[in-house]
């Protein structure tokens, strides 16, 4: 029995970048302190980047690759002696390494009897760098004198408001024909995102006595009265009066918190209402689980920033995560990550099972949570593309006349579901069935990203229907594949939702869909021009997943470009657009991906504040960063790591 190696087995990871007449190397080094000579062993490796399939590899070979899993192999009878370090030198990546979190963040031994062990993984440094590495929600601290006497992120349409009191103990609402429910959702927002800051008392313990009264304020607007021992919010719908309850939550704890910077008005007004319709966030809970409480606490942060859309992205190729009965194999199979199972460790799991689905009754509470705060929450199945898990736990709706592979841009093998293979639309819309069921939002989001070119090409049932439909290449048959899925979920009294791409190879029946443009504002222009309503969530500005700057010592992604807060904030993603474009526009959506978010607090710093920056485009029609600034540091993240702590 092979002792425990936790201890004494250590990989670290460096990357020299490409310089002139010197090839880029990303070296791994394996030190061995185990105090036990080591043989007969392979290295499993996990983590953002891709041994590129042609890379010169010096000092091992690859045994089995899939997307960014890797498993190499010394030499035969190779020895790794106590004390020395087996060095490996990968010539070639798939991208260049920009930020510390892209490289390899777990190492483990795979032994001759097929066993694991895990080992110290220590994150990639660049050559001749030190190892600072930037964690954490950067620190935005509130000026001695702000530009602004209430503390409120998104910024009202209008602020009127005067006079000073202490900040009282906490708000107690008084419903009257309307306002119940704003106020028994503004009591679990609170209670959840700010616990024991008894936001919300009773006046009997110096509750603020808060008036929720019905009157104009259209789907999402109100408007706040400011007297010396109450203040009212006016609104027409229970979500008009949440906010206005946001609100003053907000400037409560600004003045609390920062007394001599921040006031609680006696007097004047507050109207308000957004700018944008849709308001949304993505997050992808595929590349990474997320548990149900993180979830509920995403979307209270949502709301805290009156944002109003959660685009749930629920499967990919890394996983599936939705229970659903008559497949249980999709979760069975697809939503853990393991060595030796249908889906290996990925970007960063390890060789042990981990991950997670959400059971019904899970999706029930977060959606019915969600709801009460004034999130519509759209759920995403990624189709026919980014499917490698659900087709690992389903492997029958692969055509087994298919002999060659094709790759996904994130190097997966023939990871769509087919359009030739008829049993796929049953067991498509036997999930829409169930899912429907469980997400009362009118939109269903089917994905329809990134399709490689060459899909299916050899795929003899794809070619029957190539033939039939008299088309070529890929993009016709996924267009032939969404208009049987949105025909469905019509059926369904659903509207689709997409990625740009669903506009390829013959489009969506525009008049009942809504489309997601991502690679730049120019396409959704191009696509609200077409007639197609668009959210716009550019990933040069609202992907949270890219860093926040150049500098190595950022977290995230690159592919993209890098985004400062003041980027994020100051993007204005409609600009030139006439105004029948602008009839087709929905709103805008921050996206989240998850493959750098290794470790909580580099979720807090690449999600927060640009969150907030992009809540704040969709909300106000005065922008003003040197405002926001001093403002957004009062807004919740999502685990409490500040750059720091
Ligand atoms: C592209 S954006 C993707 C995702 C990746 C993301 C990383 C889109 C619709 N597809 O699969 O996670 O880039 O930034």
């Amino acid at each position: 029995m092979v002792a425990d190696w936790y201890d004494g087995l250590t990989l670290a990871t460096e990357w020299r970048p490409a310089a002139e007449g010197v090839a880029a190397r990303y070296r791994l080094m394996l030190t061995n302190d185990t105090g036990e000579a080591l043989r007969d062993f392979r290295l499993g490796i996990s983590g953002p980047a891709r041994v590129s399939d042609d890379a010169e590899i010096v000092g091992a070979k690859v045994v089995t690759q899939l997307s960014n899993f890797c498993e190499l192999a010394p030499e035969r009878g190779f020895v790794l002696a106590p004390g020395a370090r087996w060095t490996i030198d990968v010539l070639k990546l798939d991208y260049p390494i920009r930020h510390w979190t892209d490289g390899a963040t777990t190492g483990f031994l795979v032994l001759a009897d097929g066993t694991t062990r895990s080992l110290r993984t220590v994150p990639t440094r660049r050559e001749g760098s030190d190892t600072l590495r930037k964690k954490g929600t950067a620190i935005y601290e509130v000026p001695e004198h702000p530009p602004v006497p209430v503390s409120i992120v998104p910024w009202p349409q209008d602020v009127a408001v005067s006079g000073r009191r202490t900040a009282p103990a906490g708000l107690a609402p008084i419903p009257s024909a309307i306002g119940k429910s704003a106020a028994t959702a503004f009591g679990k927002l609170t209670e959840k995102l700010f616990p024991g800051e008894g936001l919300v008392r009773p006046a009997h313990e110096g509750g603020f006595p808060v008036e929720l009264v019905a009157g104009a304020g259209g789907k999402e607007g109100y408007a706040i009265e400011f007297a010396a021992d109450r203040a009212r919010i006016i609104g027409e719908t229970e979500t008009g009066l949440l906010y206005g309850l946001i609100t003053l939550g907000q400037i409560l704890r600004g003045a609390r918190i920062h007394l001599r910077q921040f006031n609680f008005p006696t007097s004047g007004r507050i109207e308000d209402a957004p700018a944008m319709a849709w308001r949304g966030s993505h997050l992808d809970v595929a590349r990474r689980y997320y548990a149900k409480d993180e979830v509920e606490r995403f979307i209270a942060i949502l709301a805290w920033n009156k944002l109003n859309v959660l685009h749930w992205h629920l499967s990919d190729d890394e996983s599936w995560r939705v229970e659903i009965d008559a497949y249980p194999q999709l979760t069975g199979k697809g939503a853990w990550r393991g060595y030796g199972m249908p889906v290996p460790p990925l970007l960063g799991s390890g060789p042990e099972r981990t991950g997670g689905y959400y059971s019904k009754a899970d999706i029930h509470a977060i959606v019915g949570f969600a709801t009460e705060v004034g999130v519509d929450v759209v759920p995403e199945i990624d189709m026919p593309g980014h499917c490698y898990a659900m087709l690992q736990a389903i492997p029958a709706l692969r055509d087994p006349g298919e002999n060659a592979p094709y790759y996904s841009i994130q190097s997966f093998p023939n990871n769509c579901l087919n359009p030739g293979v008829e049993a796929t639309y049953g067991v498509v819309e036997a999930i829409i069935d169930e899912m429907v069921e469980l997400f009362p939002s009118r939109y269903f989001h089917v994905g329809a990203d990134e399709v490689p070119e060459d899909a299916w090409h050899s795929s003899p049932a794809a070619n029957k229907l190539r033939k039939e439909l008299g088309v070529t290449g890929a993009a016709p048959l996924q267009a032939r594949f969404l208009q049987r899925l949105q025909a469905y979920l019509t059926s369904k009294g659903k509207l689709t939702g997409a990625w740009e791409e669903a506009s390829h190879g013959g489009g969506l029946d525009r008049a009942n869909c809504y489309l997601v443009g991502w690679k730049d504002t120019a396409i959704s222009q191009k696509l609200a021009a077409e007639g197609y309503d668009v959210v716009v969530a550019p990933a040069q500005a609202y992907y949270l997943d890219m860093a926040n700057s150049e500098d190595w010592h950022e977290c995230g992604a690159a592919w993209a470009g890098w985004s400062s807060p003041e980027k994020s904030y100051g993007f204005e993603p409609i600009a030139g657009w006439s105004a029948v474009e602008r009839g087709h526009l929905l709103g805008i959506q921050a996206c989240i991906w998850s493959e750098p978010m290794t470790d909580r607090a580099v979720f807090d710093r690449l999600v927060f504040p640009r969150l907030s920056a992009i809540a704040e485009t969709g909300w106000s029609s005065n922008r003003d960063f040197n405002r926001f600034k001093a403002l957004v540091g009062l807004m919740p993240n999502l685990y409490g790591r500040y750059e720091g702590f």
